[in-house]
């Protein structure tokens, strides 16, 4: 589906009209995929428009910048400042919100130094990630053929443009097969996480996900359903996940921004549990998106309210 536009892009510290945020071809971003960005929602909450984890987002970003070593020149401050302006400026009511870093114009040749690092957040409407059922009756996914990033080859912690090369082939691959998505691998063989998700695995009731050290990302969704799920008297083990408990699992579902928590009703064509969405998956997205309507109090501070933040 094509993007659709809203109004503005922030480019550099000045709102641009969408359709005049462009770049050179010769940008070094293009040549060698020197770039890092983020991924946030903004939801109607009964208070108002709210942006989800702006903080831990920010964060992330000047993690990742800082792991490629891409130097900002704009403060945390500065820039959750203009991620809300964005959203306020193009009036959204909900929206995905992508800030981008990225080495501009300059030199080519690998080393990106001498060029600049420029930034933008641009802001549309986006609904389901994984199609438009997917939130409630699950998906189907598929075991893919590709690894993750082996360790000290590209940063898997750093939300990077580069790293997304790994991600295309997975999901190209998955919908040549007739999946909706794909489940990678770290080069060690053991469970790493979607395309574009973290994934969780629950079996007699205790919830399984793998560790920072199986090349993920160090989602911040999954964070809020660890979050949740220990409030619900669930235990929550980050620990090493073999291929053979998908298969046995009671329920899977992945984690993300865009896939906000989506249930996955089958693994390489067989049935999860009963084949539909299960019970702690419900459970956890009533809470999830309870708290995202503002009907159930965002008692962690979760959601930063776009009219009433700086
Ligand atoms: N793993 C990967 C590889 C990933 O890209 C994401 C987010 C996650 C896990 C979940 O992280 P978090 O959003 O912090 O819970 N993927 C973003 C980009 C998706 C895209 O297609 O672009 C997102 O969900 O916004």
């Amino acid at each position: 589906m094509a993007i659709p536009k809203a109004e503005y892009i922030w480019f550099n510290g000045e709102f641009v009209p969408w359709d005049e945020a462009k770049v050179h071809v010769l940008a070094h971003v293009l040549h060698y995929g020197s770039s890092v960005f983020e991924g946030l929602r903004a939801y109607k909450t009964l208070r108002g428009t709210a942006i989800l984890g702006l903080e831990p987002h920010v964060k992330r970003f000047f993690n990742s910048c800082k792991i490629v070593n891409m130097p900002l020149s704009i403060s945390r401050e500065e820039f959750s400042a203009a991620i809300v302006e964005t959203v306020r400026k193009n009036k959204h009511e909900t929206c995905y919100i992508r800030p981008l870093a990225f080495r501009g114009y300059d030199s080519l040749g690998v080393n990106p130094t001498a060029c600049p690092v420029d930034v933008i957040v641009a802001t549309w409407k986006w609904g389901a990630y994984l199609g438009p059922e997917a939130v409630e009756n699950g998906v189907d996914v598929g075991v893919s053929s590709w690894r993750r990033m082996a360790p000290n080859t590209l940063p898997s912690m750093a939300k990077s443009g580069g790293n997304y090369v790994n991600s295309q082939l997975v999901i190209m691959e998955a919908h040549r097969h007739g999946y909706a998505e794909g489940i990678v691998f770290d080069v060690t063989g053991y469970v790493s996480e979607g395309s574009g998700e973290n994934i969780f695995v629950v079996l007699d009731g205790t919830i399984y996900t793998p560790p920072l050290g199986n090349s993920i990302l160090f989602g911040i969704t999954r964070k809020y359903v660890i979050t949740l799920a220990q409030e619900m008297g669930y235990q929550v083990i980050e620990q090493q996940i073999p291929r053979e408990l998908l298969y046995i699992a009671d329920e899977l579902f992945f984690t993300g921004t865009a896939a906000e928590v989506t249930p996955i009703k089958t693994v390489d064509d067989q049935p999860v549990g009963r084949g539909t969405r299960g019970p702690i998956t419900k459970a956890l997205q009533e809470e999830f998106f309870g708290i995202l309507s503002g009907e159930i109090p965002d008692r962690h501070g979760w959601l930063t309210l776009v009219d009433q933040a700086f």
